[in-house]
């Protein structure tokens, strides 16, 4: 017994030793993702009670680095609003001193008297953040920060992570702790995959039935989608919704942490549980069910009945009025036509608009919604089928089926972001191991997600500068869980973050590996449930995880 403690213990020294040596060697100092350039010192600041926070002015980042002093680090650090001058132990966040810095970027210099954080909006918070991740995870009696001159900014504008919480539903206060690691790694949009066929998620007051009906499926399929013929189902009605007060206070948490959230509102497709709350929305009239099993329904709503459009548009002005986002996503993803190719109203339509078929019954579909959200100061994301039949005229494109569709909508100079299958799909399997819980299939272990090159060699450089980024995604058939859900995201979401952050040629798996193994201290403290594959290759920290099998 007392071997065993002694054991442990020893080993915890031995990894704490390690933790610590990674980020004395490591030239970016153990920060995720790797800033632009890093020129290290020699020397401490000593972050304590006697520190004084100055601010030009107490913006957004300001209250959310104080609030992070005082009450997760249990500081008595008061913030004093104006000119620090030469105040000894101080931390100054100020947007002087950014001249010359791209968006989002920021300045940091550390010495033993001061921490000078220059930045401006999202800058600032950005600087912040690695201030946070100079902060030894071991807490002590104070806090030692190394010494250092940072300067970063982005790589890409979009940095984003998709949360689908139709399959399986999250709560407000899960939500808000990804945005928080989020807000860590540098990630700033959230994209909220909100409603598809398994269940409709947000409160929308006009029509109540949306969450009385279409939040509510009657069981769930078990095990993999393909395992069992027939399929099997386990008997137990799952549900759940989103108020339009809670929406709104996710939005306001985000928005302090410099995270835009997206909505999607799925159409034509994914679409069965509003079917099922108002079935005059579909083409056969019904009856529906909200979807027990995973895969694409045939019933979509139906283009030749101008009430879905009308229905859709009300959808959309609550969903504006509770995101102030510049994009509103409309999905367009996976919409077979079988359904229209027999429906007397859609056929009907295709006639009177002179469409060439129910490709382009789509195209007309998403360019009447996107008309509506331009007309409201906003604009449309959707997946890469918008681009079949025609591309709404200022549509973004997520190519998610390869790279192809970002490729073709760059071309025709639309803005794009990319989120191949091959790279970005957080709910495929990380290892090869039999023992990995059920997953959608696939394999992406951490240092493929790390070896994406979000710009596709086939554009020129003109064309290149369509590509704003790139976005996990996280579908959650088989991911029924909080804890499931962080082994799946982290660290390859970390990972991701390194890619569309840091300098293309910075980039180095084994380094960045090294620099996780520091982040571990870390995440245990936020209690995020990271995989752990890249440090557990042969029982012991190896640094890769390529001999995964
Ligand atoms: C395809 S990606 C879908 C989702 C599934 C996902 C599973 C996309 C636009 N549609 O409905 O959940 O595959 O990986």
């Amino acid at each position: 017994m007392y071997k065993t403690i002694f054991a442990l213990f020893l080993t915890s020294l031995a990894f704490a030793n390690i933790t610590a040596n990674a980020q004395d060697n490591d030239p970016n100092m153990g920060i995720v993702p790797a800033p632009v350039s890093v020129k290290k010192a020699t020397g401490q600041f000593v972050l304590s009670q006697e520190t004084v926070l100055y601010a030009d002015s107490n913006t957004k980042a300001v209250s959310f680095f104080t609030d992070y002093i005082q009450n997760r680090l249990n500081l008595r650090t008061q913030l004093k609003i104006g000119d620090a001058g030469s105040a000894a132990n101080s931390i100054v966040l100020t947007a002087k001193g950014t001249e010359g810095l791209p968006e989002q970027g920021y300045r940091l210099t550390i010495t033993p008297q001061q921490i000078i954080i220059a930045g401006k909006g999202a800058g600032l918070f950005y600087g912040i953040q690695t201030v946070l991740q100079l902060i030894p995870a071991e807490r002590a009696a104070s806090i030692k920060i190394p010494c250092a001159t940072i300067e970063d900014y982005p790589r890409f504008g979009y940095r984003g992570l998709m949360l689908d919480v139709c399959r399986h539903f999250f709560s407000v206060e899960f939500v808000k702790k990804m945005i928080d690691v989020m807000a860590y790694y540098k990630l700033n949009n959230f994209h909220w995959h909100l409603t598809d066929d398994q269940g409709w998620r947000i409160e929308i007051k006009k029509y109540p039935r949306l969450t009385e009906i279409g939040s509510q499926r009657a069981q769930t399929v078990i095990g993999n989608y393909h395992d069992r013929t027939p399929q099997q189902f386990d008997n137990t009605p799952y549900g759940g919704y989103y108020t339009q007060d809670q929406i709104r206070d996710v939005v306001k948490y985000a928005a302090d942490r410099f995270i835009t959230i997206i909505p999607e509102i799925e159409m034509p497709g994914h679409s069965l549980a509003v079917l099922a709350a108002y079935p005059n929305l579909g083409c056969t009239g019904g009856p529906y069910e909200v979807g027990t099993h995973w895969g694409v329904y045939d019933d979509i709503y139906c283009a030749g009945n101008d009430s879905v459009y009308l229905f859709l548009q009300d959808v959309l002005d609550e969903v504006m009025a509770l995101f102030p986002s510049k994009y509103i996503h409309i999905g367009g993803d996976e919409s077979p036509k079988v359904r229209w190719e027999k429906c007397p109203k859609c056929q009907a339509r295709i006639k009177q608009e002179g469409l060439k078929d129910e490709h382009a019954l789509q195209s007309y579909f998403i360019q009447r919604m996107e008309k509506y959200l331009n007309s409201k100061g906003r604009q449309i994301i959707g997946w890469d089928e918008i681009l079949e039949g025609g591309l709404a005229p200022n549509a973004t494109v997520m190519s998610w089926r390869g790279i192809e569709g970002g490729i073709a909508a760059a071309k025709q100079k639309h803005d794009v972001i990319m989120t191949p299958g091959e790279y970005c799909y957080l709910d495929k399997y990380q290892s090869r191991s039999p023992n990995e819980p059920l997953a959608i299939g696939g394999f992406l272990p951490v240092s493929k997600v790390y070896s994406y090159e979000p710009v596709p060699a086939e554009l020129s450089s003109e064309e290149a500068r369509y590509i704003k980024g790139a976005q996990g995604n996280v579908w959650t058939e088989y991911i029924n869980n909080t804890d499931y859900l962080e082994y799946m995201v982290y660290p390859r979401a970390a990972a991701l973050a390194e890619v569309l952050w840091s300098p293309k040629e910075k980039r180095n798996y084994d380094d960045f590996v090294n620099r996780l193994k520091v982040h571990t201290g870390r995440l245990d403290l936020k209690k995020v449930n990271y995989a752990k594959h890249v440090f557990e290759v042969t029982g012991k920290i190896t640094g890769s995880d390529k001999g995964v099998q």
